[in-house]
């Protein structure tokens, strides 16, 4: 039972009226009788001192840590209280990241392998602090344990420790409820109508804001990728979902980095955890010849395909000499390749005339990842219906949110390989929109995250691409059985 020390905080909070009875739809789409919004904190200076001190002595000694980050917003205030009366530094993670200044999804002074304690205001299923951990673990620190004010025991606790994260709650929500119950605050029918609530919804599985979160897409329990694996008609399709499968990965690192030097390096460094590599070759300053062979014998090594992001768009008698010719000869070495289908079908059959005898695949363009783009609707519906008509050399499409698309889900030979993914939601100066790896797969239904900057910019590429992969292979597996 909570302390008479707890008690009064509980009443100061119940005063404040931030913890409100009635109806309330929550992050995670469900109604709850009860709500609580701790943003008020911030208009009553004594009581963010309470709070703040109270929390961080609810720690036990074992939970060790060397910096603390606030889960933002409403925690904010509540970190830098204990930083400053703790003389503990502080991080700060930012919501969003933007491509100009330092582009930094963390802020503030650190060294990689500090441990860094995580402040919360509210858990309910752990996806926010989990949001949270992701960028700071990306960035080299160990995250092991987050202290939170309210626990409203709905599967956080369960959540984050499958994270390896050791959730510390000030107060639990039944407990609150009591004491409320217990000091004239709320009514019987009140209280038993919350602990009704609590039980019933005793797990919130862990996804980010969406209405459909913690649901499979459309309702449906997703086809696995060594299922679709066998429905594919296309050999390279077929292949990537086996690899996908064999390797637990459904990785695609974007290696948009300035040589064709540094493109070989990092393919072998971060081949292992990838399934498909993107190239932009035409980029690349010093590209010889011998590149494509260079670039197939690491893929080989660490099996992953090639997929050159050359996005032809002309008719179909030039592409074929696109694709075939030039001094980039891409037939010869990539995989994959893909296409606008602004021309009409017309460009399938083109590329299809060169690639299908050598058992090549193509990946349709029908969703965009940049801001303003007009591959929608219509568009995306005539992509659907050329993918159908050719899927013996179609292996599926660039898309953005198949799981909304207006012809509905796809064939599950498909596959939906989306760009725009980083680890934080946001975008750069020139139009591009990022989505979180769980969003992508979860929310949006797609397949592969796709993924550059996020990767090739990290002061640590691989320990980076690790994190990417586990992202994107854990929101595969919580979407499909
Ligand atoms: P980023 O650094 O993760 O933003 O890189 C994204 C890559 O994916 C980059 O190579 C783009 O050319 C590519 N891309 C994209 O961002 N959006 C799209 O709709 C398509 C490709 Br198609």
């Amino acid at each position: 039972m909570p302390s008479s020390s707890m008690e009064s905080l509980i009443l100061q909070l119940h005063e404040i009226s931030a913890v409100k009875f009635g109806s309330f739809k929550l992050k995670s789409g469900i109604s709850s009788p009860i709500y609580i919004d701790l943003r008020l904190i911030v208009s009553y200076p004594k009581l963010l001192r309470l709070i703040s001190d109270t929390i961080i002595s609810t720690l036990p000694p074992s939970a060790k840590y060397d910096v603390i980050c606030g889960v933002p917003y409403t925690a904010l205030p509540i970190a830098t209280v204990i930083s400053t009366t703790s003389d503990v530094p502080m991080l700060m993670r930012r919501k969003e990241i933007k491509d100009y200044g330092t582009s930094k999804a963390i802020e503030g002074a650190f060294k990689s392998d500090q441990i860094c304690l995580i402040v919360e205001d509210l858990v309910t299923s752990g996806t926010s602090v989990l949001e949270t951990a992701a960028p700071l673990r990306a960035a080299g620190l160990r995250v092991n344990d987050v202290v939170v004010l309210i626990d409203r025991e709905q599967g956080g606790r369960e959540n984050l420790e499958a994270n390896g994260i050791t959730l510390h709650a000030m107060i639990k929500l039944t407990d609150m409820v009591r004491v409320l119950k217990q000091k004239g605050r709320v009514d019987d029918e009140t209280e038993a109508m919350v602990m009704k609530f609590l039980e019933e919804n005793s797990m919130v599985a862990p996804v980010s804001a969406s209405p459909a979160a913690g649901k499979h897409i459309s309702g449906k329990i997703r086809v696995s990728y060594g299922e679709r694996a066998k429905l594919a008609k296309n050999p390279t399709g077929k292949k990537l979902f086996e690899i996908m499968v064999e390797k637990e990965s459904n990785l695609c690192l974007s290696a948009d980095v300035s040589t064709a030097s540094e493109l070989l390096a990092i393919a072998d460094k971060i081949g292992p955890e990838i399934c498909m590599l993107k190239t932009h070759v035409d980029i690349l300053p010093d590209f010889t010849p011998d590149f494509g062979s260079k670039l197939r014998s690491i893929a080989d090594k660490h099996n992953f395909l090639i997929f050159e992001d050359r996005k032809f768009a002309d008719i179909g008698n030039t592409v074929t000499m696109q694709y075939e010719g030039g001094i980039f000869r891409i037939l010869e070495w990539a995989d994959i390749v893909n296409c606008h289908i602004i021309s009409g079908p017309g460009i399938v059959d083109g590329l299809k005339l060169k690639g299908l005898s050598r058992g090549r695949g193509l990946l349709l363009l029908a969703e965009m990842s940049s801001a303003g783009n007009f591959a929608k609707g219509d568009y995306t519906a005539a992509a659907a219906k050329i993918a159908e008509d050719n899927s013996d050399f179609v292996i599926g499409f660039i898309s953005v949110n198949p799981a909304s698309w207006p012809t509905g889900p796809s064939n599950p030979a498909f596959i939906h390989a989306t760009p725009g993914v980083q680890l934080v939601k946001g975008g750069d100066a020139l139009g591009q929109q990022y989505n979180t790896p769980n969003s992508v797969i979860c929310e949006r239904g797609s397949d592969i995250i796709i993924v550059g900057r996020g990767i090739i910019k990290a002061d640590n590429p691989v320990d980076a691409a690790r994190e990417y992969r586990a992202q994107g292979w854990n929101a595969y597996l919580a979407n499909c059985k």
